[in-house]
This record gives structure tokens, C-alpha cells and sequence, in this order.
């Protein structure tokens, strides 16, 4: 991957401050709009049926996350992805916890069936589940796993039709055909709620500036574990408190030249 196109995309987020449309969880409502503001986005969190349709006709991109998931929203969230879909507008997706409950796999189910879903992120467990298999998950943490994720992520691609990223320790995003596997990233983002949420929101913003869907994820992907490493370097031994707050300050700060430094990543060809 030429990680010149990270930094150009990153340019394009700060130039342009695309505005990007979430429809979240009432856990990380906050530390998203932060995080997307120290990126250089636009944030908007806008649940209401009166006016989902509108706000992602007008976006770079609309961000769909389950966390919270109630009835009304549910219904927002097709409203708002169909609406973006009409107006070409990416719709990513993170279907926490689901297999936690039916009513979360259902109503994912019938997100994926009704709104046509760009890039998919989540961990192993709720992609497995979205596509109908039953990968153990515990609340909105995947279970520890020793499964293929490589050949989970191609089959929920092909399944579905559209880009997944799975994310964990090393995290992988593919169509179905090309394949990146990303390895940065620290552990300490397991000890702060919502990165999983925000990392969704950031794919958003990289995907409202880059018409390739795939590379647009994977550049996403990358700076934001590079953006952890930086933070971590840095405040880790303090504990996740004060990685929160670095967290933050890093995303706003990132350039060209940390990714180019610090980025680990392969491309595998599946077929
Ligand atoms: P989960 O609920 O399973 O934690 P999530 O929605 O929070 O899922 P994660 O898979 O935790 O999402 O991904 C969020 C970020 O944390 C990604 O950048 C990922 O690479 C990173 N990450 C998660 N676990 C680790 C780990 N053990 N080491 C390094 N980075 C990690
Ligand atoms: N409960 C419902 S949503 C949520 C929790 C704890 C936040 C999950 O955030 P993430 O990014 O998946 O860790
Ligand atoms: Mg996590
Ligand atoms: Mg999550």
C-alpha cells in the first residue's frame, strides 16, 4: 500500500471537514464527536425520523452503530441509510453486540437487507453473527477465538456484497477479492469504551474523502492504530484515562510522515 495516499486523504479530511453523520450509541456519542473533530471532520449525531432522510442526503457519509439500539432508532437507521443510498452517500455500519441478543441480530439483519452498506466494521464475533453464524460474543466484547477471521471477512463480503473490516489485535479489511491486513494498534484501546465506535466514525471520515471504499478503510485503519501507538507511547503507563485524552490529541495531530514511519501493513490477492 503507497501510504502517501494515507496522508493525502488526511489532507483532504482537515481542507475539506467533511461532514459526517452518525447515528450512535449513547456511550460514545461524546468521545466520537471529539474524536472526529481532532481529525478534522464535521461531526453530526441527528436521530430524529423527522429528519434522518435529510441531514444524510447532505453528508460525506453516514454512520450507522447498534450500541443502544432501540425501536425508533432502529427505524432511523434505515430511513437515514436509504436516503444516503439514493444520494450516493458511503454507509458504514457497526453492529455492536450482535449475537448478544436476537433483537440485535434481527434488526442488523434487516439493516444489511434494507440499506446497502458500504464498509462493515466490527469485531469477529458480531460479523459472524450479522451473516448468520453463531460466533460466541460476550455483551459488546468478542470472545477470545482462535477462527479463520481472514476467511470470515471474505465470506461476509461476498455474502453481503460490500467492504468488511474485522477488527482486534491485527485488524483486516477486504472486499471479497484484495485483502489488508493491518498490524498496528495497542492494547490499550481495550480499556477505553467507544474506540471500536469512534474507529467506525473515523472509516466515515476517510471514506468521504477517497471514492475508493477499500482504500479509504484500510488508510483509516492504519492511522488510527498509528494514532494509538503515538498516544500510547506517551501516557500508557499512566493508565487509559490519560491514553483517552493523548488519544485525541494524536488523531488531531497525525500527518503523512507518522503513517509512512510507523504503518504496518500487507496486501494479500484472495482471488
Ligand atoms: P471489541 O468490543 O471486541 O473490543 P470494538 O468494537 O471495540 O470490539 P476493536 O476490535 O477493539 O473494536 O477495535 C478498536 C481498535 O482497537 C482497532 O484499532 C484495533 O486495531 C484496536 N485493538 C483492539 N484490540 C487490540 C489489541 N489487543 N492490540 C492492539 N490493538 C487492538
Ligand atoms: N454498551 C453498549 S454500546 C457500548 C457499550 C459498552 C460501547 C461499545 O463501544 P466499543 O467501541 O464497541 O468498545
Ligand atoms: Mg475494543
Ligand atoms: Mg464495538
Amino acid at each position: 500500500m503507497q501510504l502517501e495516499v494515507v496522508g493525502q486523504s488526511l489532507e483532504r479530511i482537515r481542507q475539506g471537514n467533511p461532514l459526517i453523520h452518525n447515528i450512535t450509541n449513547v456511550v460514545v456519542t461524546n468521545f466520537t464527536a471529539n474524536g472526529l473533530l481532532a481529525l478534522g471532520a464535521s461531526p453530526v449525531m441527528a436521530y430524529a425520523k423527522q429528519e434522518v432522510a435529510e441531514m444524510a442526503s447532505i453528508a460525506g457519509a453516514l454512520v450507522l452503530n447498534m450500541g443502544t439500539l432501540n425501536e425508533t432508532e432502529a427505524e432511523a437507521m434505515i430511513l437515514a441509510g436509504k436516503s444516503a443510498n439514493e444520494h450516493g452517500v458511503p454507509v458504514i455500519f457497526d453492529p455492536v453486540g450482535v449475537g448478544a441478543t436476537a433483537y440485535r441480530t434481527a434488526t442488523a439483519q434487516k439493516i444489511v437487507e434494507q440499506v446497502k452498506i458500504s464498509i462493515l466494521r466490527g469485531n469477529a464475533a458480531e460479523i459472524a453473527n450479522v451473516i448468520g453464524e453463531k460466533w460466541q460474543i460476550k455483551g459488546v466484547d468478542a470472545a477470545q477465538g482462535n477462527q479463520d477471521v481472514v476467511a470470515l471477512a471474505q465470506k461476509a463480503a461476498k455474502q453481503l456484497g460490500t467492504i468488511v473490516a474485522i477488527t482486534g489485535k491485527e485488524d483486516v479489511i477486504t472486499d471479497g477479492k484484495t485483502l489488508y491486513r493491518i498490524g498496528n494498534g495497542h492494547p490499550i484501546l481495550t480499556k477505553v469504551t467507544g474506540t471500536g465506535c469512534l474507529l467506525t466514525s473515523v472509516i466515515g471520515a476517510f471514506a468521504a474523502v477517497e471514492s475508493d471504499l477499500l482504500l479509504a478503510g484500510a488508510s483509516a485503519l492504519v492511522c488510527y492504530g498509528v494514532a494509538a501507538e503515538k498516544a500510547a507511547k506517551k501516557s500508557a503507563e499512566e493508565g487509559p484515562g490519560s491514553f483517552q485524552v493523548q488519544f485525541l490529541n494524536e488523531l488531531s495531530a497525525i500527518v503523512e510522515d507518522d503513517v509512512k514511519r510507523m504503518g504496518v501493513v500487507q496486501i494479500e490477492v484472495l482471488e
